[in-house]
């Protein structure tokens, strides 16, 4: 099965000046569009091309003779969730049914920010920070490079890119600021309320 590039869902300057132009330009163009090649190159000619990425990801996780498949199928997965994960004007408090669950499996919203933060700035290196849903529990997790907690039996419900190549243009070495920027301004908690009624 090709899996292919998707559109952002919202205009290159949408997110301005949270997430340039420049950086969705070379953030979803280039390193997105290059993970969605080369993993459709890498399953050509093999039994994972007719599978979905994701039974593609979970039968790769771990295996070093396939890290082709799984680094760049991930990333290619990973990146398409990112995008949804954020909108313009979004941010702060949740709403809805994600709100009543952070409150009852996190202890509150300053909770959540606290672990989540804590999530993404001690990922040492590249990675990513995700809040999922383990056996009908909230958790928040990170990932190593492209890892991605389907693996682990876990539902996600919203990442955040940390990988340099995420941040840098806009906001250099600092990943703190983005960290809080994405959490007070950009997290579409409406896509992470879809994807906890559907988990
Ligand atoms: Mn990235």
């Amino acid at each position: 099965m090709t899996y292919t590039l998707p559109d952002l869902p919202y205009d290159y300057t949408a997110l301005e000046p949270h997430v340039s132009k420049q950086t969705l330009e070379f953030h979803h163009d280039k390193h997105h569009a290059a993970y969605v090649k080369k993993y459709n190159a890498a399953v050509e000619g093999t039994p994972m091309a007719d599978k979905p990425i994701e039974e593609a990801i979970k039968a790769t996780a771990g295996n070093p003779d396939q890290k082709g498949i799984f680094n760049n199928g991930a990333q290619a997965w990973n990146h398409t969730f990112y995008w949804q994960c954020m909108k313009p004007n979004g941010g702060g408090m949740p709403t809805g049914a994600i709100a009543d669950k952070i409150k009852s499996d996190l202890g509150g919203y300053d909770k959540f920010v606290e672990a989540f933060k804590q999530a993404g700035g001690t990922q040492f290196g590249s990675g990513w920070a995700w809040l999922v849903l383990e056996n009908g529990t909230l958790k928040v997790v990170k990932t190593l490079n492209a890892d991605n907690p389907i693996t682990s039996n876990q539902t996600p419900l919203l990442t955040m890119d940390v990988w340099e190549h995420a941040y840098y243009l806009d906001y250099q070495n600092q990943r703190p600021s983005y960290i809080d920027t994405f959490i007070n301004k950009l997290i579409n908690w409406d896509f992470v309320n879809q994807n906890l009624a559907k988990a």
